[in-house]
């Protein structure tokens, strides 16, 4: 039936927005990405067509309020588990851990994507009815960012990965979604190569990572950068910096109760990734359907050795070494 309801005056002046959007992605720079989908150049980075759009949206209409908390990462980097992590710790005041919403809804419903949920289908989205805090997030390079988040003061928390788990992640996951025309898997060599020279989903990668790395040392205050290795390797430590920075710390009482330890066991891959939902729920990020069990494979530092030759694992290195020269980065 809804199909059916004549459009409102708003609908039709958001379906006009995303028309100009298209229209002017169609003069920019393109290439194939991974997956024999098309990749389009904006502002330096390299977006999927789908959710182009959805990122011109975010630029010029999302107004970021100093209450939201606003999770970033590059495709592949730990955003399921710092989604999972955000949610639990800002809402363990209003639901029991055993009675969390993560037992039954996946990370990415809960915190969902700006250009990729929000700002997809057409739409410009009344955000102001959100309950506070809005817990939000985008895969989107920091010097793309719309305005208001460097207004408003919000926190942005950034997680990176080594680029070798990163990559290997990310092959995986575009072979595993790889179910339309559009979407085709490539083999690893091909895929390498394209993320190497940049063209990969929000690549090039390592302008990604350090944009936020930069920003995270000149505002720390609003910015802060986080690494998967270092989280899997000591999460009570950053479990507990995470929580500060966000402005929900845990009380001396709830440390002694043991409340950060049962975050990391709810929000920890074994967890979740046995959970119903996440075997075998999926839902829609813009037109793309997704299943959830795509979002955990193994969850280890490492994998990449399983997958890349010398040569590949030297020119990652390389790449890694050149592009952080100077700037006190490490990746493992
Ligand atoms: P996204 O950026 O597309 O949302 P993202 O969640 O960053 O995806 O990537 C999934 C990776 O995080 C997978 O890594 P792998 O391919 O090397 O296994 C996935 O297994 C891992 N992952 C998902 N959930 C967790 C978790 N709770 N703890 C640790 N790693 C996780």
């Amino acid at each position: 039936m809804a199909d059916f309801a004549p459009k409102t005056i708003e609908e039709v002046k958001d379906e006009r927005t995303y028309q100009r959007y298209t229209e002017i992605m169609a003069t920019l720079p393109r290439e194939r990405g991974f997956a024999q989908d098309l990749l389009y150049q904006h502002q330096g980075f390299w977006y999927w067509d789908r959710y182009l759009p959805g990122v011109m949206a975010v630029q010029n209409h999302f107004i970021a309020q100093p209450s939201d908390v606003l999770l970033v990462s590059t495709p592949k980097c730990g955003t399921t588990w710092l989604k999972s992590l955000i949610s639990a710790i800002c809402n363990r005041k209003l639901h029991p851990l055993t009675q969390s919403p993560l037992l039954t809804v996946n990370p990415h419903q809960l915190v969902p994507f700006l250009e990729a949920d929000l700002y997809a289908n057409n739409q410009i989205p009344d955000l102001d009815i959100l309950p506070s805090p809005r817990l939000l997030a985008t895969h989107m390079p920091y010097s793309s960012l719309p305005q208001s988040v460097f207004d408003s003061g919000c926190p942005v928390v950034y997680i990176s990965r080594n680029p070798k788990d990163t990559f290997v992640s990310m092959w995986h996951f575009l072979n595993k979604i790889s179910t339309k025309e559009s979407i085709m898997p490539s083999t690893v060599e091909e895929a390498f190569e394209m993320f190497c020279n940049g063209a990969s989903l929000y690549g090039p990668f390592w302008d990604h990572v350090l944009e936020y790395w930069r920003a995270s040392i000149e505002r720390p205050q609003y910015v802060m950068f986080l690494k998967y290795e270092e989280m899997q390797a000591e999460a009570l430590v950053h479990v507990k910096r995470l929580a500060e920075f966000i402005r929900c710390p845990f009380s001396l009482e709830e440390e002694k109760e043991g409340v950060v330890d049962e975050i990391i066991r709810l929000c920890s891959f074994q967890n979740l990734s046995r959970l119903d939902i996440n075997k075998t729920g999926q839902a829609s990020f813009g037109d793309t359907h997704i299943k959830f069990n795509t979002f955990f494979r193994k969850g280890k530092v490492g994998d990449w050795s399983n997958y890349l030759t010398p040569e590949m694992i030297d020119r990652l290195d390389q790449i890694s070494k050149q592009k952080f020269h100077g700037y006190g980065l490490t990746l493992y």
